[in-house]
């Protein structure tokens, strides 16, 4: 598992020893970076920004920081080591030994499932694009890039399992992930949430607690995979994923922290007060919390799917902690309740458990988001401030399985059309909102300096203070 640096593509998988796909990727790499250039960070490619790079996958080696121009990041393939003896861990294979190839009849799905994952990542950069024009503050914009560099690197793993496994195919699949782009009307990404914006920096802060927590879900239930480079691949990806949800929970608490600031020291609940004292008040913060969640439900796909069901058999894609989990495996047996939308009502309906394994994705995913909102509710108890954020009802706001046709409202009251288009402002941000929110988003970039509708950190990054000078612009 030695880690060539130097290599033109640092990598611990022995690319030098492969001449042909060493060539293959060499060849992809300058797409990258164009690509990079022309929808990574807007107007940052003389900037030195303070990163961390992955330089080994051992615990004290992949958080090596220093000052980057981010075009020469050196975005790497690395894999975690093997584990000797690693068996199946699910579905009918179980217990054979891992497939170190792809299984001629699982090719296709496999193929499916790594060009899923792997066009989030640069759909996630594209549409983070422009924030760097108006971070609050240099901590805030340090902490953008290096989740713009990692998700580039994620690409980066995926395109290499393309590379290294499916052949010609794989190139070609992998020379469009640069060929989608976010929210294009002919060439859009290819799952929802990676096409809506992310316009300003509390919809980034949502996005990072949200979107990237469906990415640990799905990351995890394929790091046990039964084709063994795709479960290291991810394994290693996740530990870079952690410090994205970080970026997330405590960028949340943070506006949090300064809007329940605002309004002790003003003695009001008032939203117009509170906005006219540059903070954003908790509805608004509600409002934007529907918004991301539902969207982000709905990248666990649909409530019964065959497909998740044959890629569970098949031990391509398994369940969160698939070995923590005390039960055969297989799931042929089991029953699982889904809640569904059935003629005009919600109801709990049995279903076989291997058809119900992306719900069970989906109720690990909503208790994970509920334990993030609790802390920001005791945030808010903390000033002693009566609100409490709610995760809303699962079926609410929803385009993607059975609850897609369905009005609903947060609290889970089925309602006509007409009544959905008069609550919508209520419920989900409305363009006053997006005004309001947007009029807020201006650079504030001296060190030590922060915007009028966020709190500093606890601390700063690498054991350095907040007014550290995260990002020179030269
Ligand atoms: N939007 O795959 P099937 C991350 C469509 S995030 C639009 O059987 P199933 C990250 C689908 O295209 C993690 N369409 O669906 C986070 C298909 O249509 P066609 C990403 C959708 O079983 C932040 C049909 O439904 N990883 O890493 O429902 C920043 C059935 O397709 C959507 C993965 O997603 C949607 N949301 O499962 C950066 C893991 N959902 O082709 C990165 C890999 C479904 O029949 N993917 N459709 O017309 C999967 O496991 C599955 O594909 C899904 C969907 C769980 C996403």
């Amino acid at each position: 598992m030695a880690v060539d640096l130097n290599a033109k593509i640092p990598n611990n998988v022995g690319l030098a020893d492969d001449r042909r796909l060493q060539r293959a990727l060499e060849s992809w790499q300058p797409s990258f970076i164009n690509w990079w250039k022309e929808l990574g960070p807007e107007g940052t490619e003389n900037y030195d920004v303070y990163l961390r790079t992955a330089i080994s996958v051992e615990a004290e080696g992949w958080a090596n920081f220093g000052y980057v121009k981010m075009p020469e990041y050196r975005w790497g393939i690395f894999v975690a080591p093997p584990i000797e003896g690693r068996k199946i861990p699910f579905g009918e294979h179980r217990g054979q030994p891992v497939w170190n190839e792809v299984p001629g009849e699982y090719r296709a799905s496999l193929r499916r499932l790594i060009v899923t994952q792997g066009d989030t990542e640069p759909a996630s950069v594209e549409q983070q694009r422009l924030l760097g024009l108006t971070a609050p503050s240099l901590y805030d914009l340090r902490n953008l890039f290096q989740v713009n560099c990692e998700e580039g690197r994620h690409l980066w793993a995926m395109v290499y399992l393309l590379h290294a496994y499916f052949g010609r195919d794989g190139r070609e699949e992998a020379e469009m992930m640069l060929q989608r782009h976010s929210g294009d009307a002919d060439k859009p990404r290819i799952l929802g949430a990676f096409n809506e914006e992310t316009p300003d920096w509390l919809s980034y802060f949502m996005f990072t607690f949200f979107t990237d927590r469906d990415g640990k879900f799905q990351l995890s239930s394929l790091a046990e995979s039964g084709f063994d480079p795709l479960a290291r691949t991810c394994q290693f990806m996740l530990t870079e994923e952690a410090h994205h949800m970080f970026i997330g929970t405590t960028g949340v608490m943070r506006v949090v922290t300064r809007t329940c600031e605002v309004m002790n020291e003003l003695r009001t609940d008032d939203p117009e007060k509170i906005r006219a004292a540059g903070a954003i008040d908790l509805p608004t913060l509600q409002r934007y919390l529907n918004f991301h969640y539902s969207v982000s439900l709905d990248l666990f796909g649909q409530e019964v799917s065959t497909n998740a069901a044959n890629y569970y058999t098949a031990g391509l894609k398994g369940r969160f902690e698939e070995s923590k989990i005390d039960d055969d495996h297989v799931l042929k047996d089991g029953v699982d309740k889904v809640t569904m939308f059935e003629d005009g009502v919600i109801k709990d309906v049995d279903f076989n458990s291997l058809l119900a394994v992306n719900e069970r994705l989906r109720d690990d995913y909503v208790t994970d988001c509920q334990i993030g909102v609790s802390r920001w509710n005791k945030a808010i108890k903390r000033h002693k401030i009566e609100f409490e954020l709610k995760l809303p009802h699962r079926g609410f706001h929803r385009s993607i399985g059975t609850f897609a046709e369905a009005n609903i409202t947060p609290e889970g009251k089925v309602i006509l059309k007409d009544e959905w288009e008069k609550g919508h402002d209520q419920w989900l941000p409305s363009k006053e909102d997006r005004e309001f929110v947007i009029s807020l988003q201006k650079p504030c970039t001296d060190p030590g300096k922060i915007a009028s509708w966020v709190a500093p950190p606890g601390r700063g990054i690498d054991g350095h203070a907040f007014d550290y000078e995260y990002v020179k612009f030269n």
